[in-house]
């Protein structure tokens, strides 16, 4: 197989954040043609947006905090089915080679939270021709019951197993923005961001991007980081937004 492309759509991107369970037909209508348009192996990844955040913060479960209810791993992993359906059924529709693979099933944490995703079923899809897709999910996590898989997660591990030749993170931003909100085009070490994204120690929204970047530096593959209007630009091979290498 050669390197696969991985592509995560954001849950900003491919759900009204503001609405539980709703997706934006409309969007995810326009990014599916963009990916059928793709040549070449192809994997893509989508996040929670409006469907599985707010089951998640229902059942007061996230990355670390875990349930052994039975009831918040269904309610949690049922509600990113339903997305999972309507993004492989919009990938469809356009005409792409979209199957849907459900992360709950396949991986698991240890009691150090390290994720194991054994990425064969996935490499399999890919060398026939398939392109599998993922999204966040919950993962069984050894002495917590069930924790949060994110997308960001399964984007970085796959992209390792899979040797992918680069990665686009597509989000409701353009890019990582500087402390001026002006996109930063490229980072080579976390250093050069550190200030404008609030430093290594921080948290929750920040904490988001600045976790993010760390992650896709320690990646061989270039990523970037951009939004919705440059997702056909990144799979023509161009560099939209920010590379992060
Ligand atoms: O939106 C979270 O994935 P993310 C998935 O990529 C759930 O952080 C189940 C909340």
């Amino acid at each position: 197989m050669s390197s696969p492309t991985v592509l995560k759509l954001g849950g900003s991107v491919v759900t009204d954040k503001d609405a539980p369970e709703t997706v934006d037909d409309e969007r995810l209508a326009a990014l599916a043609d963009a990916v059928a348009g793709h040549d070449g192996p192809l994997v893509v990844v989508h996040g929670g947006g409006s469907f599985g955040h707010h089951h998640a913060s229902a059942h007061g479960v996230s990355r670390t905090e875990g349930s052994g209810d039975p009831a918040a791993a269904r309610g949690i992993a049922g509600a990113m089915e339903d997305l999972n359906r309507a993004v492989v059924g919009a990938l469809a529709d356009a005409g792409a080679p979209a199957v849907p693979v459900h992360p709950f099933s396949l991986a698991a944490r240890d009691a150090d939270g390290d994720l194991s995703l054994p990425a064969g079923s996935v490499a399999t899809m890919l060398d026939e021709g398939f392109v599998p897709v993922l999204h966040g999910d919950v993962v069984a996590h050894a002495g917590e019951g069930v924790t949060i898989l994110s997308g960001d997660e399964l984007v970085v591990a796959l992209a390792a197993s899979l040797g992918a030749e680069r990665v686009g993170l597509c989000s409701a931003v353009p890019g990582v923005l500087d402390a001026d909100g002006a996109v930063v085009p490229r980072i080579g070490a976390f250093d050069e961001v550190a200030d404008a994204l609030g430093g290594s120690d921080s948290t929750d929204v920040t904490g988001g991007m600045a976790a993010k970047v760390r992650e896709l530096l320690a990646l061989d593959a270039p990523a970037y980081v951009f939004d919705a209007d440059a997702v056909a630009e990144f799979l023509a091979g161009g560099e939209p937004g920010t590379r992060i290498d």
